[in-house]
């Protein structure tokens, strides 16, 4: 793990909040609802009319984030496994919600003894009738647009303004269309997926460890739709993004979605987790760092909701504030999404029109009007308490902002 990563997750109040609300916790399990994305306004929609708060009004300012570092967003930053890009995260719009590939965030940048001019091969091996090399010919037939879909790292947070969260249009070949074509052995329940991952410079005090490698089970592949994804917004894929092919699974933490993939091996529950499993199992929630790859739970992202920008409205004389956020991951779109200002009372935010997938985030806004100046700590939840959001319980996502006009 980079130095800077570990360091805000051991001593922020968000790490030991998280494992003082996990424990707390109950069973979880979810529930349905369908979500709306929303730019207020008085646009009309399935559902009704949108907020007209702000109608006649215009915005003023926008507020910055309170305690928050400035992030140098949009700019690679750093080599390797230290490399970093940050996606600016306040300038979501409603026609703005896919991410340009130059702006879409890097965690490990191309590993500077890769040779990008070099014929790519994955070698395929473990309990496979014979071992084999797929080439990129072997693979492109099967490729297909595979839709939007978004991508955060298990790494992110305030410490780069929650930039680690990008979303694009995917291409790529689903995985269970290539294993079909590779002569799986019976006795072999799940697949390892591993990527290059050789830098000539170690990570910063050698806390991000080299070899990308996850094993997900079949049904964890099927279910979630993994792909081996070619292309970015119909681009080949960037060659900070995995080019020419890296691992996609839809729903999951950024750390499964290995980049540079050569080699999958199929093996069986007796796998035990790779060095990445277990350098990730805490960010992915895990309990403790089990041995075996079986012993994981999918890494997958919860529902979670935060605020990416606050605007300062003048309508009609008075100051009025515009809270615009974003919500992402969880099994079933909600509707369901609560905000609260440093304590106070949970109040609906505005989702619509109509919004219904989760592949992607959605926006939702929420009308402000705080009652004295001051510094306020923003926290959402979805109040149906069965819907997992482990994060948001946590706090992991709060951000805070100083009001000095109401
Ligand atoms: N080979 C390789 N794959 C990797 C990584 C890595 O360090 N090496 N990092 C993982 C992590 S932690 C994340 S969050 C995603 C980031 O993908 P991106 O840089 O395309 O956004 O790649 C994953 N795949
Ligand atoms: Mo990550």
């Amino acid at each position: 793990m980079p130095l800077f990563e570990r360091a805000i997750l051991a001593t922020s109040k968000e790490m030991s909040r998280l494992h003082r609300r996990i424990f707390l916790q109950g069973a979880l399990s979810s529930v349905s609802g369908i979500l709306f994305g929303c730019e207020g306004g008085a646009e009309k929609s399935a559902s009704g009319p949108c907020s007209s708060a702000f109608a006649g009004g215009e915005q003023v300012a926008e507020v910055p984030f309170a305690g928050e570092d400035p992030v140098a967003f949009g700019t690679p930053i750093g080599a390797g496994l230290d490399g970093r890009l940050y996606t600016d995260l306040s300038k979501l719009a409603p026609d703005e919600l896919i991410t340009p590939n130059e702006l879409f965030y890097i965690r490990t940048r191309y590993p500077d003894l890769l040779d990008p001019g070099a014929d790519w091969a994955i070698d395929v091996s473990g309990l496979v009738a014979a071992p084999v090399a797929l080439s990129l010919a072997d693979i492109s037939p099967l490729v297909k647009p595979m839709g939007a879909h978004l991508l955060e790292c298990s790494g992110n947070t305030s410490g780069g303004k929650f930039g680690l969260l990008s979303a694009c249009e995917w291409d790529g070949a689903p995985l269970s269309d290539v294993l079909a074509a590779v002569g799986v052995r019976p006795e072999a329940t799940r697949v390892l997926v591993s990527g290059f991952d050789n830098h000539s410079q170690p990570s910063a005090g050698g806390h991000s460890t080299p070899g990308a490698s996850w094993i997900f089970s079949f049904d964890q592949l099927e279910a979630a739709g993994a792909f081996l994804a070619t292309k970015m917004n119909g681009e080949p894929l960037p060659n900070d993004h995995g080019a020419p092919v890296r691992l996609f699974v839809p729903g999951w933490f950024g750390c499964t979605c290995i980049k540079w993939v050569n080699q999958i091996v199929l093996v069986d529950d007796t796998a035990p987790a790779t060095s990445q499993m277990q350098e990730f199992a805490s960010r992915t929630h895990q309990n403790g760092v089990p041995a075996l790859a079986a012993d994981y739970s999918p890494a997958k992202i919860q529902q979670a909701a935060m605020p990416i920008r606050i605007e300062k409205w003048n309508v009609g004389g008075s100051v009025l504030y515009r809270v615009v956020g974003i919500a992402w991951g969880g099994d079933v779109p909600t509707d369901d999404l609560q905000i609260a200002f440093d304590d106070g009372a949970w109040e609906p935010v505005e989702m619509c029109p109509p919004h219904t997938q989760n592949a992607t985030w959605t926006l939702w806004t929420f009308a402000w009007k705080p009652a004295q100046p001051g510094t306020f700590t923003i926290a959402l939840r979805v109040a149906d308490p069965s819907v997992p959001q482990i994060r948001l319980d946590a706090g992991w996502y709060e951000r805070s902002v100083s009001i000095d006009e109401v």
